[in-house]
């Protein structure tokens, strides 16, 4: 571990005095303009951030540290016998920008092993919720009681030399991916198998490890738990869930904080909750039609009926992206091989003939493809993963390897307070009529 953070470290220096210079030379250029439409359209396009750890374009997707889904699959290490990454190798890429050999990666699983004890008084908060609690609530309640254990409070309470913020925080950071796993299996035992809970395999890679907790064993799920895993983990600093990271940490909150913070934006239906939703949807569509397997034209019917009655159509539609998820992609390929018959899968492939064009047609949604949350339940389900609230605790635990190796980039940069101006309606008018300068 010190090794690691050594090296980090040194990296972190490095890229400090580049982007001192860079900031010397260049920090008056403009990098965009602001139009009066963003400001109150969700600052949709507005260069604002620096995230490190990804990158998204609107046509190709995202790239983690330069390198595309297929890229991962095909270069990060995997579990003995696998064919998916293993997402410890995407968390070490995104952190330490390089790409991970086998030895690096065992030595991230074996560190995450060591740390993942998660104190008892966590596990009572969430006994203490109503069994009916939402498992997002759960879980982000699970992660505030750990906050006890955060090394970054209690080091800035002894009053740590900002130099140090980095090193506290990448304790937290790692202590916590290590112990999510286990809080998110915790969470799934109670609400749903009688609180039958089963110990982790401390010779199992981590989202192994995550499937056994979860109390699902077959080889091909711990492979769908490792893609999961890794391609739900980051999509550059803008999403509700990483900005909001940023943000919260941003005020020095530790780590267990910032996180809880980014978990609540998860948990929307606009965000990760729409994984869920997207199962609802399919499920009351079948019931409504009374087949598990609609025809196209009955879900082109469904389609127009849902956003009849003003709703939308969940997993669908992207504030950046412009063309399918290359998310989606990764998972209807898992499909094709390992379920090509399973009806649910072949119901997600039949909406992403037809839902794309009925959308379009409407002329006002910018990005008619679907993103990641239209397939990953079906996938959940055939392995009888059924209890759709559970997915965006899923989701929150790949979305930790992100979030939080960029949280480490966040402290070792010296990013500052994050602080946008705002305006009001009544200075907009102003400023309109030459009244008032406001952004002065
Ligand atoms: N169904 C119906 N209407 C949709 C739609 C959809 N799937 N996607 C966009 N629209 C509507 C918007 O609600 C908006 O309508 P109004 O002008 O009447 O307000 C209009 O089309 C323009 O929206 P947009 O500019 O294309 O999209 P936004 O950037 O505003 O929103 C969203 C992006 C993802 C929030 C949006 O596409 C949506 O609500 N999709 C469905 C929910 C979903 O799948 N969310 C998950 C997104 C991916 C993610 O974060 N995963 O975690």
């Amino acid at each position: 571990m010190e090794l690691l953070k050594e090296r980090f470290k040194a990296k972190a220096d490095a890229a400090n005095a580049e982007i001192k210079d860079l900031l010397k030379e260049h920090g008056t250029k403009k990098i965009g303009e602001v139009s009066l439409a963003q400001v109150y359209q969700g600052m949709r396009g507005i260069t604002g951030l620096v995230s490190e750890t990804s990158l998204l374009d609107a046509q190709e997707g995202i790239r983690f540290r330069g390198y595309s889904i297929p890229e991962l699959q095909e270069k990060l290490p995997k579990a003995k016998d696998g064919n998916e990454p293993l997402p410890e190798g995407l968390f070490y890429l995104m952190l330490m920008d390089e790409l991970p050999n086998e030895e690096q990666v065992e030595f991230v699983t074996s560190t995450l092993q060591r740390r993942s004890h998660v104190p008892n008084h966590v596990f009572d908060m969430i006994d203490a919720l109503p069994l009916t609690s939402h498992p997002m609530t759960m879980f982000v309640t699970g992660v505030m009681a750990l906050q006890t254990e955060s090394v970054f409070s209690r080091e800035y309470a002894k009053g740590m030399n900002k130099k140090d913020y980095w090193h506290a925080t990448f304790e937290d950071v790692l202590n916590l991916i290590a112990r999510l796993p286990r809080i998110a299996a915790y969470i799934y035992r109670r609400k749903y198998k009688n609180s039958d809970h089963i110990h982790p395999d401390g010779m199992l890679d981590w989202a192994g490890n995550f499937a056994h907790m979860l109390g699902y064993e077959s080889e091909d799920f711990k492979e769908l738990m490792r893609l999961y895993m890794t391609i739900h983990a980051d999509h550059e600093g803008g999403n509700v869930s990483a900005h909001t990271t940023h943000l919260v940490g941003s005020a020095l909150s530790d780590p267990y904080l910032s996180f809880a913070a980014g978990m609540n934006g998860l948990a929307g239906p606009l965000h990760g909750l729409a994984n869920q939703e997207v199962i609802k949807w399919i499920y009351e569509m079948q019931q409504e039609l009374g087949t598990d397997l609609p025809a196209r034209e009955e879900i082109a019917e469904y389609t127009k009926k849902t956003l009849a009655a003003g709703k939308v159509v969940p997993g669908y539609g992207h504030a950046v992206l412009r063309k399918t998820d290359p998310r989606f992609t990764a998972q209807m390929e898992f499909g094709k091989k390992h379920m090509p018959q399973d009806k649910l899968c072949r119901t997600v492939w039949n909406i992403y003939e037809m839902v794309p064009p009925i959308l379009q047609s409407l002329g006002k949604i910018k990005n008619p493809w679907p993103n990641v949350d239209a397939h990953s339940g079906a996938l959940l389900v055939h392995y009888g993963l059924v209890e759709y609230e559970f997915y965006t605790v899923l989701f929150g635990v790949s979305r930790a390897l992100g979030v939080l190796a960029s949280l480490c980039w966040d402290r070792a940069l010296g990013l500052p307070l994050e602080r946008p101006k705002s305006v009001t309606t009544k200075s907009v008018k102003l400023w309109l009529e030459g009244k008032e300068e406001i952004w002065d």
